[in-house]
């Protein structure tokens, strides 16, 4: 199939900042659009943000290039754009717009060969493999950020996220509804606490009141979840991103500059105390991997290190981190390497090293679903869409209508 146009629209994500969706159109007038999501605390090796004027620059040279080729696969796309951009971060074409063609692309494929999204992403990607229909049917684990602090809201937490894990409870339905319920419960909860009349919400739709320190949430949480006897399906997770709370060599926390052991030990403690603490996500900065090495976990512990800023979804770092034990689980995010084919690569190096997936959203989000047909064709373990509520709910509505469940 040969590519007719590619429109570039300036639209608005969740937090009403600018970001780019992309139509685009075949020769036989078929068309799709993708949006892309934005994040705040990113890894410094994400795939580089173009803005509209830079996009449509840099639109002109992938036209070009483009113009009279037949491409038949998402692969063969994404190669393309690669090659064109011949850069390590796709700072020459923007990793935004690249990504915004590869996923409407691979829209226009499924439409053509009658199927869903997923359908089409696992056929080209993840095999039809004995054993996989099996797989398919695997209901991913829910992170769902209840309470935000960090670089997402305006509170007095360093730590950025606060995640129920849903690891259990029936159909999907009947633990989204759990979620749902808890939510409000938890809202209740804080509302009592905070008596400053309506609670803020944070760039996910967590909590985002203050607190005594950073983890007196996880116990108001942890009590919540053995009031409402939820120990069974729901654990605890954070996402401290503490890239961005690292000053120098140290770290700025709960007002104090602390260095790499102090944290490690504030993380031990909390696991410590707090038993249903499942997922540590990166607890340190990208570059402290003496952090990393020093808190060292495995699922055999029954606990997962998970990497975000320090993995960006790029398959060298993925197998790199999992060979030197640094990290048990990874996030997958398709905006932070620029194409389909390389988010999918990244899943796959995840696996073969024997990592838990957790397909992401990001804290700007927008309409765009295409991170649980991702989850869903690549049979990841968890997905991460923030708490159930305002435009979050779509990811939500989209995992219990494609898992059909
Ligand atoms: C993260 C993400 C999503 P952001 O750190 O994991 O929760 O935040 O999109 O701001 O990078
Ligand atoms: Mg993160």
């Amino acid at each position: 199939m040969k590519v007719k146009d590619i429109i570039l629209r300036q639209i608005f994500d969740s937090r009403a900042e600018e970001t780019l969706e992309v139509d685009l159109i075949t020769d036989e007038n078929v068309s799709f659009w993708a949006q892309i999501p934005s994040g705040k605390s990113r890894g410094s090796k994400e795939a580089a943000v173009f803005d509209l004027s830079e996009a449509q620059k840099s639109l002109k040279v992938i036209g070009n290039a483009l113009h009279g080729k037949k491409i038949n696969s998402v692969r063969e796309m994404d190669d393309f754009l690669v090659g064109l951009d011949g850069t390590a971060n796709k700072s020459k074409l923007g990793g935004n717009l690249t990504l915004g063609i590869s996923v409407a692309f691979a829209r226009v494929l499924a439409f053509e060969k009658g199927v869903e999204l997923n359908e089409i992403l696992k056929w080209e990607f993840f095999g039809e493999a004995k054993g996989e229909a099996e797989k398919e049917r695997k209901i991913p684990m829910i992170f769902s950020n209840l309470i935000n602090g960090g670089s997402h809201a305006k509170n007095n937490l360093d730590i950025q996220e606060y995640m129920i894990v849903v690891k259990g409870g029936g159909s999907l339905r009947e633990r989204i509804k759990k979620l749902v319920h808890f939510y409000r419960q938890l809202g209740g909860v804080l509302e009592m606490k905070n008596k400053k009349g309506k609670l803020p919400i944070g760039d996910e739709g967590g909590y985002a009141v203050d607190f005594k320190n950073n983890i007196e949430p996880l116990e108001i949480m942890e009590k919540l979840i053995y009031r409402f006897a939820l120990e069974k399906d729901f654990a605890l997770g954070i996402d401290a991103a503490a890239s961005n709370f690292q000053r120098g060599k140290e770290y700025r926390f709960e007002g104090k500059l602390i260095n790499t052991k102090k944290l490690e030990k504030t993380y031990k403690d909390y696991l410590k105390k707090i038993e249903i603490l499942y997922s540590l996500e990166d607890p340190f900065a990208e570059n402290d991997f003496e952090g990393f090495n020093e808190l060292k976990m495995d699922s055999r512990h029954g606990k997962i290190v998970v990497g975000d800023d320090l993995t960006v979804t790029n398959p060298d770092f993925i197998n790199k981190y999992a060979e030197e034990g640094l990290i048990s689980a990874v996030i997958i995010k398709p905006n932070q390497i620029g194409t389909v084919t390389e988010t999918c690569e990244a899943m796959i190096a995840a696996k073969k090293s024997g990592l838990k997936t957790i397909v992401s959203h990001r804290s700007g989000e927008t309409d765009d679903n295409f991170i649980i047909h991702l989850a869903k064709a690549g049979a990841a373990d968890g997905v991460k869409i923030g708490a159930p509520i305002h435009e979050r709910i779509y990811k939500f509505n989209e995992l219990m209508r494609i898992y059909n469940d």
